[in-house]
């Protein structure tokens, strides 16, 4: 029997570099460091996502909503299935505390009662929240109220505040932000869900200036959108009033 032997490799083998080992090193550092962000922390990412784009789709149904009825709609109230909620033509009986009136915008999708829901839960405290403004006598939820008024006499007053320290005179109607902590003063209207711990939070100095259920302080016209953190985790936007205008001046609704 002949033996057969293979030519030796004529280029020598080599090992890899440095830079080459170092990159992979950081590949693979990569991938674990992904897969190991905690399932229940990618969650959350998803939810907080999901929420803000609720919030913002609101806010452009708000807008629209505006432009076909040339005024904004009252929030609506536990028991109203989604439908805003008026004590008497324009005057919402609810303005500071109530829910974003589903049913009225015509938005999907819905909770059995009618009502859009953050991405953090099934349950009813994960309702988004809508307050409006009662500035110049309720113009801007009644119909055509805001062209009669004029833009130059339209003043909203819902106040935003970095922090609810030291803020003035809460739960009365001239509740106002602390020196140096207002974000908006002249807010037309404010959507926000009460974030993950809506069913056990809302108590933090922060927080229970939002109408939580379980606030300590009573609805009024100021609101907190505090950095997140783990005594505050709302979700806030809101229409001001030159972005209401812009559009509605755009829409030929104003002046
Ligand atoms: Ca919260
Ligand atoms: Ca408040």
């Amino acid at each position: 029997m002949k033996l057969t032997v293979s030519p030796a490799p004529t280029i020598a083998a080599r090992g890899f570099t440095l830079i080459e080992l170092a990159i992979v090193m950081f590949i693979i550092a990569l991938l674990l460091g992904g897969m190991l962000l905690p399932l229940s922390a990618q969650q959350d990412v998803r939810s907080f996502g999901d929420t803000q784009k609720r919030l913002a789709e609101a806010r452009d149904a708000l807008l629209g909503f505006a432009m076909a009825n040339d005024r904004l709609p009252c929030p609506a109230i536990a028991g109203s299935n989604g439908l805003e909620s008026l004590s008497s033509p324009g005057v919402c009986t609810n303005p500071y505390d109530g829910f974003l009136p589903t049913a009225t915008l015509g938005l999907s999708p819905v909770d059995a009662q009618g009502y859009l829901l953050d991405a953090w839960g099934g349950e009813s405290v994960n309702r988004l929240r809508y307050a409006i403004t009662t500035a110049n006598s309720s113009a801007f939820t009644t119909q055509n109220g805001m062209k009669n008024t004029g833009m130059t006499i339209l003043v909203p007053d819902l106040q935003i505040c970095s922090t609810g320290v030291g803020m003035v005179t809460p739960g009365t109607a001239t509740a106002a932000c602390a020196a140096n902590t207002s974000l908006a003063t002249d807010a037309v209207a404010v959507i926000y869900s009460l974030g993950k711990n809506a069913g056990t939070g809302g108590t933090g100095n922060d927080e229970n200036h939002n109408p939580n259920p379980q606030s300590t302080v009573a609805a009024d016209r100021a609101f907190v959108n505090a950095p997140q953190g783990t005594t505050f985790d709302d979700q806030m936007i809101w229409l001001s009033k030159s972005t209401l205008f812009n559009r509605m001046v755009a829409a030929g609704r104003l002046p």
